[in-house]
């Protein structure tokens, strides 16, 4: 018997979309068509956003300048979907057994819960300077940015983190990082799965304690079993130096929701002058959304050909 479920539950086939592709009949998977989707983004991204380069060390002193370049691999609306960022500045002293979620020097929280991207752009999050590299260079504030704070004079979102002259460590023997997540600062707690996270530096150090400590999401250099810094979950990206952007280049697939191609990082010299383009993201996302549109309208004409097919056979 043919099941007629995606036909009188259009609403909710949508919403199930990735689990209920493999079972639809062609009716359903019809009505999918119809109903707009070759228009659609990537469908069944459930990595929705990924770190793609980060400046820690701008020219002179590092607050409110330094920021978080991320790539959105889906659209998001932000008011309707709140997301936030951590990053951390380990230091000799820093007690990280609560991982993300440690406040005061050692972690800070930026709450993303306005304003939105679409598939494949790239966005800001950062101290409120929008500078590309510290104080007096060029400004870089027309490029999307979702959350600023001066982490020179304001804790961050949440209560989490506290204001100082350095809030993204500098990686160093004690590796710092930064993670995203899918709910703002006050839901995540120490056992939080981030939906994206990297570390960087010389050594884990500090950043991997004799307990608790940094939990991490499976992607392309990590695993969500165990912690940051636990043997073979102890990647580390390249250590930045003074006025160095730590740039990411990699592929990320929508569809299998995975890194085809691991993300590698290279540092990139900054000047006072340098332009925006410098720091263009060097994150592929696969397919583009014009693929996704080009597959759905092949699959129309096809369904559209079979349709007369059969009405010519009935005759
Ligand atoms: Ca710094
Ligand atoms: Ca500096």
């Amino acid at each position: 018997m043919e099941n007629e479920a995606g036909i009188t539950q259009p609403v909710s086939a949508l919403f199930n979309l990735c689990a209920s592709l493999p079972f639809m009949n062609h009716k359903s998977f019809a009505l999918l068509m119809l109903t707009g989707l070759a228009a659609a983004q990537p469908l069944c991204a459930s990595t929705p956003i990924v770190i793609s380069s980060f400046l820690t060390n701008p020219a002179g002193t590092d607050t409110p300048f330094e920021y978080v370049q991320l790539v959105a691999t889906q659209s998001i609306d932000f008011s309707v979907t709140s997301f936030s960022v951590i990053w951390t500045n380990e230091g000799s002293g820093s007690t990280t057994t609560n991982g993300w979620v440690t406040g005061g020097t050692t972690t800070y929280g930026f709450n993303l819960t306005s304003g939105s991207v679409t598939a494949g752009q790239t966005f800001y999050v950062g101290g409120t300077g929008k500078l590309i590299n510290g104080s007096g260079s060029t400004d870089i504030s027309s490029a999307t940015w979702i959350r600023n704070i001066n982490t020179n004079t304001t804790g961050g979102d949440g209560g989490l983190g506290s204001s100082s002259t350095d809030t993204l460590g500098n990686g160093g023997s004690h590796a710092d990082g930064i993670a995203v997540f899918n709910t703002t600062i006050a839901s995540v707690t120490s056992s939080t799965i981030p939906e994206d996270a990297l570390f960087w530096g010389g050594a884990a150090g500090t950043a991997h304690p004799g307990s608790g400590g940094f939990k991490m999401p499976t992607n392309d250099r990590y695993s969500s079993t165990g912690v940051f810094g636990d043997v073979g979950n102890a990647f580390l990206f390249s250590d930045p130096g003074g006025s160095q952007l730590t740039s990411l280049t990699g592929t990320f697939d929508t569809g299998s929701n995975s890194w085809t191609t691991a993300r590698t990082s290279a540092l990139v010299t900054l000047t006072a002058s340098s332009p925006l383009s410098t720091i263009a993201s060097q994150i592929t996302v696969v397919p583009e959304p014009s693929t996704y549109a080009m597959l759905f309208g092949a699959g129309a004409l096809a369904w559209s050909a079979w349709r007369r097919s059969r009405k010519h056979a009935a005759v």
